[in-house]
C-alpha cells in the first residue's frame, strides 16, 4: 500500500517551486486578464511564525491559488513591518545591531513560510526598515509638508515610560501602552510632528458607508473614533474681569461646544476642563483653587487609565467668577469639572442640569439650580394639563422649547439651527462640527524607524526647513549605541546631526526622531505593485490596475490603527494625484484568533504551539488545511493537535483512494462514461462530486467558510470509499473514476498545494494544478434524481408530489401531508390510514 509521506513530498515541490519564481508571479498590468489582489497584513519579523500567522496565511493563500485557477491576473505578495522597538530591545539585551537582528529574523520567517508552501511572489517582497522603501516614507512626508498636511507642534502627548516615547492616540488603550499593558501612559507637553488626518475626517467616515465588503464590526469601530458631532459653539463672557484676564494673556470669553444649543436658556452654569487655559489663569491667582483643581485633573487621569471617563464620579469646584449667557444676558457661576475633558469640543461646556444626564448628577451634589427648558412636544398640545417627564429630559426630536424667550415654542431641531444661525449673526458663536479624532502623532523618540527628513537652521528660527527631494534618502546611521537613556538616540550621533542647511548652506541640525511605525504600514500595499522602482514610491498605472485590493484579511486588533491611517494615507497619495482609488481595499476579512485550552496563544500563558513542531509531525498541507477547517475563519480557533492528525488521516484516505486509481484516472473508455453511463452508482458519485463543487464554489465567493467546504470534501470522499466495490469491479466506468479523481484533487489544491501537486501528477494531469482552470459543476449532473407520486385522499387524486429518488416510506408519506392541497383536504378530518406504494402511490383514507 502506497502511505502519504509529507515529509518527502513537500520538501520536494516546494524544491521545485523555489526554481520557478515565475509560478507565483503576477503577470504585468497590461497583460489584459482580469485582475485579483489578495493581501494579508504583512508581519513583524519577530523571527518567528505563531499560529495566527499560520490561519491568516492559510486563507489567503487558499484564495489566491483558487483566482489563479478562474483565470485572473494574482497579485499575492508579502513584506516585513521591520521598523519598530522590538529590534532595540534585542539589541539591548543581546547586544546586536538591529538592522541584523531584523534581517536574520526576516531570513529565518521567510523559511517558514517556504516550508508552508505559500504562494508568495517573491520578487515583490517589501521590507520597511531598508532606504529603497523608507526613502519614500521621507518623501511622501515632505508632500505632506508642503501641503500642509504635515505640522509641528507643542502638545501634550502621551508618553510610555516602558517605550521611552511617544504614542499615537490610537496606540494608547484604556491608559495603557499598546505594547504594554502594564503600562500607564503619561501626559508629556513635547513638541512634535503630526500629519493632519483631520481634514479627512468628514471624508473618512463618510467612505465607511460605501465600504460595503468590509466588516460592520470594524466600519463602526472606525465610526465611534471619528466621532463626528455636530453642534454649535457658543461665546460666554466672563463677567466684569476683561483687564485683569488681559493681563494673563487669555481670551476673556469662554467658547463652549454645544450639540444642543436650543437648551441654553437652561444653562445655571459654565464648567471648564481642569487643563483648559483659563482655569489655569484663574489657578495663578488663586493657590487654594490651584490644589483644588489638581485633586480634579488627577481624578480624570484615574478615570482615563480606568477607560471610562463617563463613568467618573462627578466633581468640581466653583472658581468664584461669573459668565454670561449671550442669548439672554444672565450670569452663570464659572465652574472646574473633573469631567470636562481639554481636549475635546473646546474644553468647556454650558451645562443644563435640566437636560443632560451628567449635568444633573453634577447640579445634584452641588445643589445647582436646575431649569427646566425642554418639553414633550404632546403635553405642549393637551395644555398645562399634561404631566412634567422627570429630570433630566433628554427628549429632542418629539420636544419644543419653554422658558426660552422669543424661541419659546420652537422645536428643539429648528431651534438647534435657527439660534446657531442667530449667534452667528450676533457674533457670539457659530455651528460647527467636532471629531473626537486627534491628527496623528507621528514623531517617536527611537533609533528603529525612519528619519524625519527635516532639518532646523539658525536661517529660519520659527519653521523647519524641509530637505529636497534629492537629499533623500536620510539613512539611518548603521552603528549606533542604543541605551536606556531618554531622548532620541539620534541626537548622540554628531555624524547624524550635523547637516548643511539646505537654504542657507549654513550648518544645520537634523530631526532626530523617527516616525511612527504604522507610517510604514500605511502605504506598503502599493509599493508591492512595483517594488523595485528606485525613481518613484510606485508607477501609478500599475498601481492603478491592481488597487483597490480585491480581499485583504487580517487581524481584528487593526481595524482603528493601521485601518484608519492607511485609510487616511490612501486619499493623501489620491490627492497628490499618485492613485486613482479613494479606499485601499474593496473588502476586509477578520480572522478569528488562534485559541489554545480557551486562552489566546502567547507566551506568558505558556500554551503556544509551534507551527515548525506541527509540519514536522503532520506535514504543512494537515496543519494549514486544520487551520482552516476547525472553525469558520472569522471565529476564534481551539487548536487541537488531535484535529491536526484527523486531517492527515483524511489526506492519507485520500492519497491512497487517487494513487489506486491512478492508472484508471489516465484513461476515458466513453464519453457517456463522462456522466456515469448507465451505471446507477456512477451517477450517484459524479451527482455528489458536482453538488461539492457547486457548494465550494459558492464558499469561495465571498463567504470564505471553507470549513464547511473541506467538510464536503470530506463527505464526498465517504462516498467515494463507500463506492470502491463498484469501481473495481467496472460497474462504475473508469471515465466516471477518472472525472472524481481529477476534480477532486482540483478542489483540494487551494488547501493542500503539496498534496494536491503531488496527485496530480500521479494522475498525469496537464500542467501546474494551480493554473488549470477551476471546474464547472455541471448542474444537470448535480441534480437530485426525483420520482412524481400521486396522492389520494379517499381514492381520488389530489395532486402529484415530487420527491428525491430512494426517499423511504416515512419521507414520502411526509412530503404528501405537508402538501397544502392535501391538508386542505384532509383538514377536520381523522387520517384513518396512509398507504403507501413505494416508488408509485400515496393514499389518505379519512373521515
Ligand atoms: C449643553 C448640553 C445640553 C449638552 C444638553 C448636551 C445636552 P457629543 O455628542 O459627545 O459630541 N461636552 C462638550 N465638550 C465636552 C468636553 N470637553 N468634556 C465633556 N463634555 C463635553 O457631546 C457633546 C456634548 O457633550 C455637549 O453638548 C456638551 O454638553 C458636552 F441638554 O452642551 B452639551
Ligand atoms: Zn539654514
Amino acid at each position: 500500500v502506497v502511505r502519504y509521506n509529507p515529509s518527502e513530498i513537500e520538501p520536494k515541490w516546494q524544491a521545485l517551486w523555489d526554481a520557478d519564481p515565475s509560478l507565483y508571479a503576477a503577470e504585468s498590468h497590461e497583460c489584459g486578464k482580469p485582475k485579483f489582489y489578495c493581501l494579508e497584513m504583512l508581519p513583524y519579523p519577530s523571527g518567528q511564525l505563531h499560529m495566527g500567522h499560520v490561519r491568516n496565511y492559510a486563507i489567503g493563500d487558499a484564495l489566491a491559488r483558487y483566482m489563479w485557477m478562474r483565470g485572473h491576473n494574482v497579485l499575492h505578495p508579502m513584506g516585513w513591518d521591520a521598523f519598530g522597538l522590538p529590534a532595540e530591545n534585542a539589541a539591548l539585551k543581546n547586544n546586536v545591531p538591529p538592522r541584523e537582528w531584523t534581517i536574520a529574523n526576516i531570513a529565518a520567517m521567510k523559511k517558514q513560510m517556504r516550508r508552508m508552501g505559500l504562494s508568495y511572489d517573491w520578487a515583490t517582497e517589501v521590507t520597511t526598515c531598508l532606504p529603497d522603501y523608507y526613502r519614500w516614507n521621507q518623501w511622501i512626508f515632505l508632500k505632506m509638508f508642503e501641503a500642509g498636511l504635515a505640522y509641528r507642534k507643542k502638545s501634550k502627548v502621551n508618553w510610555c515610560p516602558e517605550c521611552c516615547t511617544v504614542l499615537a492616540n490610537e496606540q494608547v488603550i484604556n491608559g495603557r501602552c499598546w505594547r504594554h499593558e502594564e503600562t500607564l501612559v503619561e501626559q508629556r507637553d513635547l513638541t512634535q510632528w503630526f500629519l493632519r488626518i483631520t481634514k479627512y475626517a468628514d471624508e473618512l467616515l463618510s467612505g465607511l458607508d460605501k465600504l460595503e465588503g468590509w466588516p460592520e464590526k470594524v466600519r463602526t469601530m472606525q465610526r465611534n473614533w471619528i466621532g463626528r458631532s455636530e453642534g454649535t459653539l457658543v461665546d460666554f463672557a466672563v463677567a466684569g474681569r476683561a483687564s485683569e484676564l488681559a493681563s494673563q494673556l487669555v481670551s476673556d470669553t469662554i467658547t463652549v461646544f454645544t450639540t444642543r444649543v436650543d437648551t441654553v436658556f437652561g444653562a445655571t452654569s459654565v464648567q471648564l476642563a481642569p487643563e483648559h487655559a483659563l482655569t489655569k489663569a484663574f489657578c495663578a491667582e488663586d493657590a487654594a483653587l490651584e490644589v483644588q483643581v489638581a485633586e480634579l485633573l488627577e481624578q480624570q487621569q484615574k478615570a482615563k487609565e480606568a477607560g471610562d471617563v463617563g463613568a467618573i464620579e462627578k466633581h468640581g469646584v466653583a472658581t468664584g467668577r461669573f459668565a454670561v449667557n449671550p442669548f439672554n444676558g444672565e450670569p452663570v457661576p464659572i465652574w472646574v469639572a473633573n469631567y470636562i475633558l481639554a481636549d475635546y469640543g473646546t474644553g468647556a461646556i454650558m451645562s443644563v442640569p435640566a437636560h443632560d444626564e451628567r449635568d444633573f448628577e453634577f447640579a445634584q451634589t452641588y445643589g445647582l439650580p436646575v431649569k427646566r427648558v425642554i418639553a414633550p412636544a404632546v403635553s405642549q398640545v393637551a395644555g398645562a394639563a399634561a404631566e412634567e417627564p422627570a429630570l433630566p429630559y433628554t427628549g429632542e426630536d418629539e420636544a419644543v422649547l419653554i422658558n426660552s424667550g422669543v424661541w419659546t415654542g420652537e422645536g428643539c431641531v429648528e431651534a438647534q439651527a435657527k439660534m446657531a444661525a442667530f449667534a452667528k449673526e450676533n457674533g457670539f458663536g457659530t455651528a460647527t462640527v467636532t471629531y473626537r479624532l486627534k491628527d496623528w502623532g507621528v514623531s517617536r523618540q527611537r533609533y528603529w524607524g525612519t528619519p524625519i527628513p527635516m532639518v532646523y537652521c539658525d536661517c529660519s528660527p520659527e519653521e523647519p526647513i524641509p530637505l529636497r527631494a534629492s537629499d533623500l534618502p536620510v539613512v539611518l546611521p548603521p552603528q549606533i549605541e542604543i541605551t536606556q537613556q531618554g531622548g532620541s538616540p539620534l541626537g548622540r550621533v554628531p555624524e547624524f546631526v550635523n547637516v548643511i542647511c539646505p537654504r542657507c548652506g549654513g550648518p544645520a541640525r537634523r530631526e532626530t526622531d523617527t516616525m511612527d511605525t504604522f507610517v510604514d504600514s500605511s502605504w506598503y500595499f502599493y509599493r508591492y505593485t512595483d517594488a523595485k522602482n528606485n525613481t518613484a514610491p510606485f508607477d501609478s498605472a500599475k498601481a492603478n490596475y491592481w488597487f483597490p485590493i480585491d480581499q485583504y484579511i487580517g487581524g481584528v486588533e487593526h481595524a482603528i490603527l493601521h485601518l484608519i491611517y492607511s485609510r487616511f494615507w490612501t486619499k493623501v497619495m489620491r490627492d497628490l494625484g499618485l492613485i486613482k482609488n479613494d479606499e485601499p481595499a474593496e473588502r476586509l476579512f477578520t480572522q478569528g484568533m488562534v485559541v489554545k485550552d480557551g486562552a489566546k496563544m502567547s507566551k506568558s500563558k505558556g500554551n503556544v504551539v509551534s507551527p515548525d513542531l506541527m509540519i514536522e509531525r503532520y506535514g504543512a498541507d494537515a496543519t494549514r488545511m486544520y487551520a482552516l477547517f476547525a472553525a469558520p475563519p472569522d471565529r476564534d480557533l481551539e487548536w487541537q493537535e488531535e484535529g491536526v492528525g484527523g486531517i492527515s488521516r483524511f489526506l492519507n484516505r485520500v492519497y491512497r483512494l487517487v494513487t489506486k486509481y491512478s492508472e484508471t484516472a489516465t484513461q476515458r473508455d466513453s464519453e457517456s462514461g463522462l456522466a456515469g453511463g448507465e451505471s446507477v452508482k456512477g451517477k450517484a458519485l459524479l451527482r455528489k462530486l458536482h453538488q461539492t463543487l457547486a457548494k465550494m464554489t459558492l464558499d469561495f465567493s465571498g463567504r470564505w467558510h471553507f470549513n464547511t467546504s473541506i467538510a464536503a470534501i470530506m463527505e464526498l470522499v465517504n462516498d467515494v470509499q463507500a463506492a470502491e466495490p463498484a469501481m473495481d469491479s467496472g460497474e462504475i466506468p473508469t471515465a466516471t473514476v477518472a472525472e472524481v479523481s481529477r476534480i477532486l484533487v482540483l478542489m483540494l489544491a487551494p488547501f493542500a498545494p503539496f498534496f494536491a501537486a503531488e496527485l496530480w501528477s500521479q494522475i498525469g494531469g496537464e500542467g501546474v494544478v494551480f493554473r488549470t482552470p477551476w471546474p464547472v459543476a455541471d448542474a444537470e449532473l448535480a441534480k437530485d434524481d426525483v420520482l412524481e407520486i400521486p396522492v389520494q385522499v379517499n381514492g381520488k387524486l389530489v395532486i402529484v408530489i415530487t420527491v428525491p429518488v430512494g426517499s423511504d416510506e416515512a419521507t414520502v408519506k411526509a412530503a404528501a401531508l405537508v402538501d397544502a392541497k392535501v391538508a386542505a383536504r384532509i383538514e377536520g378530518k381523522t387520517v384513518v390510514k396512509v398507504i403507501v406504494v413505494p416508488g408509485k402511490l400515496v393514499n389518505l383514507v379519512v373521515k
